[in-house]
């Protein structure tokens, strides 16, 4: 059940809610839950505090960084370019205010959405008096209190509420390598070659700001990519896919088309009725207000032409807005440092202090909308808009799954695409800090999130990549990434040795696509993210506690390596398990498994069905003939797993035009049968290798065709 619940007067639709599924209610009606014990209005801000009456923990809030269990500490929600994510970094660039609490014995659970896209903090107890508080700069926000019955529940309807995932297209699962920037055409093309050449599997490479020139969107640097059609081309052929970058800011100069065509009409305002301008990379910049849909239709016109060009996806940066300098800023530092070019963004920021702290409050005052919206009353819903703009279009015209991910975000952006985490470290520390950000993004609604590879700033070394690459495997979105000045770290950086670890492990990754998109897709229609804390799926109260080990779909436990020279590691198996790579079977509870630097543990749970194949170079359903099952079981008849297959790109699985398969062990068979056939799929061998509890194993195959049931005695 959904209750709304009001506050004030909210004057400002969030845009989060898309659906009226709730029931308007009183905080008195959750006095099992929680009280209300102070509301107060004070000046522009409205602060309401709850005694809590459970002991529990309070999962949620996205990408933040911090333990997995919020609890003890405050967060604001006023989307920030915070490019250090130190471990109390705050606020950083996303906002989703929604948590669930789950009491100790799991009797109690339930979700709280406070929607309000201007500023916010939530304090979940940190004085440890058992309060929670919410205060919000602002007329009013409206609240939604989610209960089920557990977190499954209460997820999926806090997605009925803000909107099901878009669907991204299947080879947004295959590798992805990026770097702040390949330079050119030609750098861009031996990247290719490269991955090509060294039997390495790769999807997708990234265009970094470099491809534009002077940082303009929708234009083409010419000098370094005067052939940029020809490139893409060539990629294509060589089964890449290539995303560009988008920034919001539009440089402001004469001639320059997009500043022309916006001029007057699409870019925010300043509190005098002028223009708002700041500094980013092209130097003095306009944005795009997003929020309004002629804006959005403008821009969308002209990501097109970067489509037709044969660019297949964006992502969308810099849309916190991540201002260097505001226009005040820039009179100062033009004050103190006389020689300071108006143009130069980042020697500005530089001389003012660290990027992205300037106009960390203060630009949301000085920003209105085009329909006279003050900024700071909608700032987190920037990036959703900009999002919303490509995504719509790519949706809508032209009928395909978009490729988007944004840097800044707000609650319901899982409608439009998907996110990364932004800048973090080549550390240690932050392979722990994604694997809790990549859970808590999906207790948040979004399940195409991602973390950059090998770590963004700092030098990544061979065994820190190697471990990272390992968790990359295990992400939605697999994708290396760093930035410019920094050590080089595509998989051929560290070596031969290094190079032929890494090899084996994207490949894994290709091995796991039949199983990742059926789980992924799967998810998408029934609301279930691909990867979820272990509470998720187990009430057991170890499962509450368990950072750093993580379900990858309903069959995989992954418990990645967070530390150097590590040869062991203790892992809660909440069942008998199997590990993906040795072979070795576990029982539940505690173990003490083996970390060699191959692989990290993986574990395949009991009574389950994981459908792979041979790697490809990159992905293509089509060509593959053969799907190897892995069964572990204990011999009694169930449903072990499924099969979900559809075209990959369109927006057809809305009308249920895939093909879906269920797989059962009953008696001494194995059964497959179609549940759904609306899309064609080839025949192909299904080889299954059973494994039983006592280590025994069993192989039988079958040919299996678009449609029917079959069955396939195991002898
Ligand atoms: O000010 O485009 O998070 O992924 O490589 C930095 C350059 C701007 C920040 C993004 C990062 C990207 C970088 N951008």
């Amino acid at each position: 059940m959904i209750y709304k619940i009001t506050y004030g007067e909210p004057d400002i639709n969030s845009e989060a809610v898309v659906r009226y599924v709730f029931q308007e209610t009183s905080p008195n009606d959750f006095s099992e839950l929680f009280k209300d014990i102070e509301y107060k209005v004070d000046g522009e801000y409205i602060t309401l505090k709850r005694r809590i009456e459970n002991e529990g923990y309070f999962f949620g809030f996205g990408d933040k960084v911090g333990p997995l269990d919020r609890k003890g500490r405050r967060y604001v929600f006023w989307n920030t370019d915070n490019f250090t994510h130190h471990p109390s970094a705050d606020p950083l660039y996303k906002s989703f205010p929604f948590f669930v609490y789950i009491s100790k014995d799991f009797n109690k659970v339930y979700g709280c959405f406070t929607d309000y896209p201007g500023w916010m903090e939530i304090d979940i107890d940190s004085k440890n008096d058992k309060t929670i508080s919410f205060k919000i700069r602002g007329k009013g926000f409206n609240q939604y209190i989610i209960t089920g019955k557990n977190v499954r529940e209460i997820l999926k309807q806090y997605l009925r509420l803000t909107g099901q995932n878009i669907a991204f297209p299947i080879w947004a699962f295959g590798y992805q390598q990026s770097r702040w920037s390949y330079m050119t055409q030609d750098e861009v093309l031996d990247i290719a070659n490269k991955f090509r050449k060294e039997d390495i599997p790769c999807d997708v490479i990234y265009l970094d700001i470099d491809y534009m020139q002077d940082y303009k969107v929708f234009t083409w640097n010419k000098n370094n990519f005067p052939n940029y059609r020809e490139m893409l081309e060539k990629l294509h052929q060589e089964g890449f896919k290539v995303i560009s970058i988008l920034d919001p800011g539009v440089k402001v100069e004469r001639f320059y088309k997009i500043f022309e065509n916006g001029n007057g009409r699409y870019f925010l305002k300043d509190i005098y009725g002028g223009d708002f301008e700041g500094a980013v990379w092209p130097g003095r910049v306009r944005f795009p207000d997003f929020r309004d849909k002629k804006v959005r239709i403008w821009w969308a016109r002209n990501a097109k032409k970067y489509l037709e060009d044969g660019i297949d996806g964006f992502w969308n940066d810099m849309n916190e807005i991540a201002i260097f300098a505001t226009e005040d800023d820039i009179k100062e530092a033009r004050k103190k440092l006389k020689n300071a070019k108006l143009e130069d963004g980042i020697k500005l920021a530089g001389t003012l202090g660290s990027i992205g702290e300037i106009g960390r409050q203060g630009h949301g005052d000085d920003i209105v909308h085009l329909d006279g919206t003050p900024h700071w009353k909608v700032k987190n819903t920037y990036g959703l808009n900009m999002t919303k703009a490509t995504s719509e279009m790519i949706q809508k015209d032209l009928n395909k799954r978009p490729f988007l991910i944004s840097r800044s975000a707000y609650s319901g952006i899982q409608r439009y695409g998907g996110v990364w985490t932004g800048d973090n470290h080549s550390w240690w520390e932050h392979i722990r800090q994604e694997i809790i950000r990549i859970n808590s993004l999906s207790l948040a609604g979004v399940f195409y999130s991602g973390f950059d590879v090998g770590g963004f700033g700092g030098d990544v070394n061979a065994e820190l990549l190697i471990r990272f690459m390992q968790l990359g495997v295990f992400s939605p979105m697999f994708r290396n990434h760093s930035a410019i000045g920094t050590k080089r770290q595509e998989p051929w950086q560290f070596g031969e040795e290094v190079k032929n670890i890494l090899r084996d492990v994207i490949k894994f990754r290709y091995r796991l696509i039949p199983y990742i998109y059926t789980q992924y897709m799967l998810g998408i229609k029934k609301n279930i993210p691909l990867v979820r804390p272990l509470f998720y799926d187990f009430s057991k109260k170890e499962a509450l506690k368990i950072e750093d080990e993580f379900m990858f779909g309903d069959s995989i436990l992954v418990a990645p390596v967070d530390r150097p020279n590590i040869e062991k590691r203790l892992v809660w198996l909440p069942k008998t398990a199997i590990n993906l790579f040795d072979g070795n079977i576990y029982k539940n509870g505690w173990r003490i498994v083996n970390t060699p630097i191959e692989y990290i543990p993986a574990f395949q749970l009991i009574n389950t069905a994981i459908p792979t194949m041979e790697p490809q170079s990159y992905v293509d359903m089509l060509k593959v003939d053969t799907i190897s099952w892995n069964v572990f079981s204990d011999g009694k008849s169930r449903i072990m797993s499924y099969f979900y297959e559809d075209d990959g790109i369109s927006l057809g699985y809305k009308k249920r035009e895939y093909n879906l398969k269920q797989i059962l062990i009953k008696e001494n068979n194995i059964i497959i049968k179609t549940k759904q056939a609306d899309y064609n799929v080839r025949n192909r061998t299904w080889n299954f290798s059973i494994t039983y509890i006592d280590g025994s194993t069993k192989n039988v195959s079958i040919e299996v065709g678009n449609d029917g049931e079959y069955t396939i005695p195991i002898r």
